[in-house]
């Protein structure tokens, strides 16, 4: 109140003088929550600048650090923090809520420093919130607008558009976007390129929502240089070129509808790097001496690698003689355990392995023996003469599969493809064991037709031999996809797709289900069902593989990625996840994911979700995928209740085959598949409120 009073301003010049007068009034300042003066004019700063005074060049009113902005939307249950960074010297900051001090009736408003913090938000606390932010000098103001919102579901949420970029030949552009999925289920993402100036997110209809195809379609459009990342809401382009320039339009729906986001991508010719002939020759000259520094590297690591693999058979090799000439050996025993009908779930064979001395081998031709001596099988030995190996199928962790015929087999003098199980060369004792584990297991739980049956082994005088059932047309994820009507993959010349009808489709459900159904019969579990373990038989018979593989669930490595880039994790039920519980009902469960995936013809589940950490989080939350277009809904119901929170509440498998032989029986056989035409028929889950609680709420 002291510095009230008359304040004069003094000039000199051009032989005249004067006084300029100012009277400074100081009010009373208004008991809080009462809004000072300063918010209801306009932000007054009031300023003095006496002659040189030192000190009024130290005084000076706040003013805000960046610019604020004026809009804060937050979903319910979030953190919401407004700051008001000012600078200037003793500044105090003050807030209010619609002009009064800020409550809450749940939780408090904690204010620090320029900082208001409210955490639990719920929609009450929606409002203006303004800081006032004053020294002696002056006084400014801010006011946000916080909107909160419940978690209702909307259509997907672009909280980061695209950019503009602006790119030189040559370069990768990554276009990134950020869709907001907290209130939402996970949405489908598509990209496209230079899409009609008619289109716009109410014709969404037309668009096709398979994100995988899509993307694959840009692919093949614009010469194969975009990456489909696991992360579907970043778009990858390896070098650029003029083609490449124009509109691109990220597009995400779910069943409540599509949003968009487009930018332009202007592509600039590379920059001329060297002018003269001189520096031409030069960088002639570098190019060629790293291309032949880059072959012999190549041919370096080739010829390391060779020898490396010579020496290690010759040690083994040597090992192997060492042992037989000194009498050794390793035996390989099996010790089946106890058959007990009540067993759960199915005990795996022991087996061992015994260094002891051998007494038959001496004479014999060394390099076709093997280190080890496995027990004889009369039931299912074959001899080696009777088979040829062909061609390598494929290559997994454990060792090799390779296509060979087999004479007389199954039939005197007809010759039947069979595939061959078959270790690695340098592989351990681990892993032979694993090996014979899986044959044993394959012997025990018999034969059936929708699973890969043994046929027979070799165990003696050499390596050993599983032989299987041969599946000619691959794994079920594979032959979805190459068969997906305009897939927009590349299919080998010659090589047209099979007609697959929705009944088709179901008819390949039910076949694993009955498959699995079997498994779980003979209390085997498979705990790594997906379709890329369901191999197909040229006449369209599903085979279930790999149910005998022994599998170390206490070292579960959760950021395991599949040779297709998928991450496992993906087919686990919560229980498995989360406490590595294994049980038929967690196989039921991943088969509601195969189901999703037989349904997409071969689509990758949670297409949006890039973690593991965002999918413990999502499946913690009770969010599931929706229904897949041209899925119906009753087969997208069984999806749904495979994957209840609840082991108990799943379906058996038996229960699934019933269902899904009802509905093959019911089912037209001449639907045929139009992916292009999405059926956005869902109920969203979130408003199926039997879904909704049994998924939301882990119990
Ligand atoms: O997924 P794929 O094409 O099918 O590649 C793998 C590879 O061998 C390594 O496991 C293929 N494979 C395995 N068992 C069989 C079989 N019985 N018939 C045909 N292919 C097989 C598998």
């Amino acid at each position: 109140m002291s510095d009230a009073g008359l304040y004069s301003c003094g000039w000199r010049g051009g032989g005249q003088q004067g006084w300029i007068n100012y009277t400074l009034t100081v009010e009373q300042r208004h008991p809080a929550p009462t809004l000072p003066q300063a918010l209801h004019a306009d932000s007054k700063v009031i300023d003095f600048e006496g002659e040189g005074g030192e000190g009024a060049q130290e005084g000076r009113p706040p003013e805000f650090t960046k610019s604020l902005s004026p809009l804060m939307i937050k979903p319910a249950g979030n953190v919401a923090e407004l700051k008001c960074q000012a600078r200037g010297p003793n500044i105090t900051t003050t807030w209010y809520k619609d002009g009064a001090r800020p409550e809450r009736q749940l939780g408090d408003v904690k204010m620090k420093g320029p900082t208001l913090k409210m955490e639990n938000l719920v929609p009450m606390d929606s409002g203006n919130y303004t800081c006032v932010v004053s020294n002696q000098w002056g006084a400014i103001n801010h006011t946000y607008a916080l909107e909160v919102i419940e978690h209702i579901p909307s259509r997907p949420i672009f909280t980061k558009h695209l950019e503009n970029i602006t790119a030189t030949q040559g370069e990768t552009v990554y276009f990134e976007v950020d869709i907001w999925t907290e209130n939402t289920l996970a949405p489908y993402i598509v990209w496209k390129k230079d899409l009609p100036i008619t289109w716009s997110d109410t014709n969404a209809m037309k668009i096709e929502i398979d994100s995988m195809t899509l993307n694959a379609a840009i692919a093949g459009q614009e010469g194969g240089n975009i990456t489909s990342t696991e992360d579907p809401q970043v778009l990858v382009l390896h070098n650029v070129t003029e083609r490449d320039a124009g509109w691109y339009t990220c597009i995400a729906a779910n069943s409540l509808g599509t949003s968009s986001s487009t930018a332009y991508l202007s592509v600039t010719d590379a920059e001329p790097i060297l002018a003269d002939a001189e520096s031409h020759v030069i960088l002639v000259l570098g190019i060629v001496l790293l291309s032949v520094m880059i072959i012999a590297g190549i041919l370096a690591s080739f010829v390391w690698r060779k020898w490396k693999k010579e020496k290690r058979r010759a040690i083994e090799l040597e090992r192997a003689k060492e042992a037989i000439t000194q009498h050794w050996i390793k035996k390989v025993i099996v010790e089946r355990q106890n058959s007990d009908a009540s067993q759960e779930p199915l005990l795996v064979p022991t087996i061992k392995i015994e260094h002891c001395q051998s007494h038959s081998r001496l004479g014999s031709e060394i390099t076709s023996l093997s280190e080890y001596e496995l027990p004889l099988d009369a039931d299912w030995e074959l001899p080696r003469s009777r088979l040829v190996i062909g061609e390598s199928l494929g290559e997994g962790a454990f060792g090799k599969v390779m296509r060979a015929e087999v004479q007389g087999m199954l039939r005197p003098d007809v010759t039947t493809t069979v595939a061959v199980k078959m270790l690695k060369d340098g592989h351990t004792d681990a892993e032979l064991m694993d090996l014979v584990s899986e044959m044993e297991m394959m012997k025990m739980i018999g034969t059936h037709i929708n699973i890969i049956n043994l046929l027979g082994c070799c165990t003696q005088d050499g390596p050993l031999y599983v032989i299987v059932e041969y599946a000619a047309l691959g794994n079920l994820r594979d032959y979805l996809r190459n068969n997906r009507p305009s897939s927009g993959y590349e299919r080998a010349i010659g090589q047209e797709p099979d007609a697959v009808t929705h009944k088709d489709l179901v008819s390949f459900a039910y076949q694993v289900a009955r498959g699995m159904d079997y498994l779980a019969s003979k209390k085997c579990i498979h705990r790594d069902l997906a379709a890329r373990n369901v191999l197909v038989s040229e006449d369209r018979i599903m085979k279930i593989a790999d149910f005998g593989l022994a599998r170390d669930i206490h070292s579960q490595d959760y950021y395991r990625k599949t040779s297709e880039g998928r991450l496992p994790v993906k087919w686990m039920a919560p229980e498995a996840l989360f406490h590595r519980v294994y049980t038929s009902q967690s196989d039921v469960w991943a088969f509601g994911i195969l189901l999703w995936e037989i349904m997409t013809m071969g689509g990758t589940p949670y297409p949006t979700v890039p973690s593991v950490e965002r999918l413990f989080q999502l499946l913690r939350e009770g969010h599931r995928m929706e229904k897949p277009s041209n899925c119906s809904l009753e087969i997208y119901m069984m999806m749904r209740e495979c994957w209840r929170y609840q082991p108990t509440q799943r379906p058996t498998f038996k229960e699934l085959v019933e269902d899904l032989d009802r509905i093959l029986t019911l089912s037209s056989t001449v639907e045929y598949l139009d992916l292009s035409i999405p059926h956005l028929d869902t109920p969203p889950s979130s408003c199926d409120s039997s879904l909704t609680s049994d998924a939301l709420t882990p119990r």
